[in-house]
């Protein structure tokens, strides 16, 4: 066996020995950063290190130059437990510096404890489990969706590395069962199967035969030595090549190469003793200074980098010469180069009753035109969502059809909003996804980790309050308004009309650092009066006087359906100053100056009364303590909406009522 004290020759070692030793120093590496910064997770990333070594020094297609270059291999460690493995990847890349491992896990590092995807070479956060998995579905269709319209300019692959966490949790099939539906042939997965999880062996909560289960999605599927480096090559290759998405699922040994410590499940996430350390070290050939990086391995693992330099020069080159095509140019442009020129909103007339949900439907058939990168679909509430019509004039994606911009999401909730992250995520398409707000909940990991990721995706949530009527309490949304304000860097817009819902989808589409949440009703509500210009300026500030008044007594602040009811209210007491407030949108409104803020909503002299129907909890930021929250803070209850209205106090004469009871008891 090579050991470092021969590294002076290197060169003259054979392919296998140089590439052992390496793949020797990377689980050195893998050791030592968890070691140093006395947490993290060894086992697994060294069960999962021979894949993952020959896929990046044979396989993976990138610029060594450029980790953002647009047409490279997506690698995606769904297992984001084992982030020592990539951070050793790219450091071996020349994207990561030793100091960086050096400082695995502490504060404002490059190697935070899961990987983000705001470091060089890291294309999703993951560490949520099964949601990498998600989100490579959703590169890989973007890819899918782009290769079919740029005539192959877009080509790469997707891989992913999983584990048996990522496989027990229930999102990997169902993004696996949409893989399979959309045959994408450019998915490739590594099931890293070592019989290890937190608790134990997997055997002790987990039976299920994956093979059968991924044919059964329609995936070819390859079963081999997750340690034998020919059986890894041969895999890859022919998933590569087979028409389907690609499960190769390895059998490897948890802590392989560990001195004792082989197919020990306490290795998942711990450093190893200092002794099996050291002991590990002589039995691999490694010195035993920590951080062991020769610049022979170096060398060696960036062996081909000559190549894809050259790669990546000769596609700039074929992008530029289809660019000469104005058509291209235009589609190009507008799509992987992201750029949104004037929008064009649809007509709404003023006075009209209209739910939101159909004005989404209509802002997105005219967006839709003007914007090619815009896809997506329902799961499986298309009807409901008002997103047939976009279904219809440009069709499913699927097998048959590569350039549908529909995605037929089936009732995958959570699968479809991982998969939007990965659309988002791959760049050049602006995914959007619809479903009743209710099951927001069903998507809620997927929210947050675009939130977290900055993803701009556009939810569609329609039939968002108690306005449902008679599906009852479980389809009517109560909590999930304030639910979802919650969470940091989420846009939840609750537009009051068709006007402000264009407006609001405008913004969604050009704020390109933070997911949307669109709440719709199913409803008809009055589209206000004002022109539509007036609605972009009014909605672009979060929160606007839809009825001004200088010196008010009170303040009706209100979003969505309510806006309308606050207008009545305000309407009917004319004994008194009221300003009415539309505030379809917190996280914009948060952000205006506070003498915008002082002016609507001053802090003193008005009474303030929020009207949402949801729950009250939260408004007491904007009402302040003698303020009035109307809203509902129990659940709904099966019966037409007008019924709900009346049985709820969403009426004119009992909000009024509320207010004068409320003013009466502050004097
Ligand atoms: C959704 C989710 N649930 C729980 C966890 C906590 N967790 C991290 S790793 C892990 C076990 C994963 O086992 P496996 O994928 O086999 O990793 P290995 O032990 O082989 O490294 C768990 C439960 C998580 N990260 N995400
Ligand atoms: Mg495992």
């Amino acid at each position: 066996m090579r050991t470092y004290l021969d590294i002076d020759t290197f060169s003259d070692w054979t392919i296998e020995e140089q590439n052992q030793f390496s793949l020797a120093v990377t689980k050195g590496l893998i050791l030592d950063m968890v070691r140093k910064a006395n947490s993290g997770h060894s086992g697994g990333p060294m069960s999962s290190a021979d894949f993952t070594q020959i896929l990046f020094t044979e396989y993976l297609s990138f610029n060594p130059i450029d980790s953002e270059w647009f047409n490279r291999d997506r690698f995606i460690l769904s297992a984001g437990h084992e982030s020592a493995l990539i951070y050793s990847m790219l450091a071996q890349i020349g994207w990561l510096k030793i100091e960086d491992l050096q400082a695995f896990r502490q504060l404002h590092s490059k190697t935070p404890g899961h990987p983000e995807v705001e470091i060089s070479g890291i294309e999703a956060t993951t560490g949520p489990l099964g949601q990498g998995f998600g989100m490579a579905v959703g590169m890989a269709t973007a890819e899918s969706m782009l290769r079919s319209r740029v005539s192959d300019l877009i080509d790469h692959y997707t891989y992913v590395v999983a584990g048996d966490g990522d496989f027990q949790e229930p999102i990997v099939l169902g993004a696996a069962s949409m893989a399979g539906h959309w045959g994408l042939s450019r998915l490739i997965v590594f099931y890293d199967s070592n019989n290890a999880q937190i608790s134990g062996n997997v055997d002790r909560s987990d039976s299920t035969n994956y093979a059968t289960v991924f044919e059964g999605f329609g995936w070819h599927v390859q079963e081999i030595d997750g340690h034998d480096h020919e059986q890894i090559r041969q895999a890859i290759e022919k998933a590569q090549v087979v028409d389907r998405p690609s499960l190769i699922i390895g059998t490897t040994i948890m802590a392989k190469g560990s001195a004792t410590m082989e197919g020990d499940y306490e290795t998942h996430g711990a450093p190893l003793p200092h002794e099996e350390i050291k002991a590990t070290k002589e039995k691999l050939g490694l010195p035993l200074e920590p951080f062991y990086l020769p610049s022979e391995v170096i060398t060696h693992f960036q062996n081909r980098f000559e190549e894809l330099n050259k790669n990546a020069i000769i596609w700039d080159k074929k992008v530029s010469d289809s660019c000469k095509d104005r058509d291209f140019k235009f589609l190009w442009d507008a799509t992987v180069k992201d750029q949104v020129g004037d929008i064009q909103f649809p007509e709404f007339q003023s006075g009209e009753s209209l739910a939101t949900r159909k004005a989404f439907g209509a802002t997105l058939d005219k967006f839709a035109k003007q914007l090619p990168s815009i896809v997506g679909g329902s799961a499986d509430l298309e009807p409901s969502n008002y997103t047939g019509n976009f279904a219809q004039t440009y069709g499913d994606f699927n097998k048959e059809n590569r350039s549908g911009r529909n995605l037929a999401f089936g009732v995958r909730e959570f699968p479809m909003a991982a998969a939007m992250n990965g659309i988002a995520l791959h760049g050049g398409l602006i995914p959007f996804g619809g479903t009743f707000l209710v099951f927001a909940d069903y998507e809620r990991p997927a929210l947050r980790l675009g939130a977290i990721q900055h993803c701009r995706v556009i939810h569609e949530f329609t039939h968002d309050s108690f306005w449902v009527g008679e599906d009852g309490p479980t389809h009517q949304p109560v909590e999930h308004a304030m639910g979802l304000r919650v969470i940091p860097n989420l846009n939840v817009f609750r537009p009051a009309d068709a006007k402000e819902t264009a407006a609001c989808f405008k913004m969604a589409i050009l704020e390109k650092d933070t997911p949307n949440a669109l709440l719709l009703t199913r409803q008809g509500v009055k589209v206000l009066d004002q022109t539509m210009d007036e609605t972009v300026e009014n909605v672009s500030k979060g929160a606007y006087a839809v009825i001004e008044c200088a010196n008010p007594e009170i303040i009706l602040i209100a979003t969505g359906s309510e806006v309308g009811l606050a207008i009545e209210v305000a309407q009917s007491m004319v004994d008194k100053k009221v300003r009415v407030v539309s505030m379809p949108c917190w996280e914009v409104y948060e952000n205006q100056s506070e003498d915008y803020k002082n002016l609507l909503i001053p802090k003193r002299g008005s009474m303030k009364v929020s009207i949402e129907a949801g729950i009250t909890m939260g408004w007491d930021k904007y009402i302040g303590p003698n303020g009035l929250a109307i809203g509902i803070d129990h659940f709904g209850a099966s019966a037409p909406g007008k019924d709900l209205a009346e049985e709820f106090g969403f009426t004119t004469d009992q909000v009024e009522k509320k207010i004068r009871n409320h003013l009466a008891n502050l004097l």
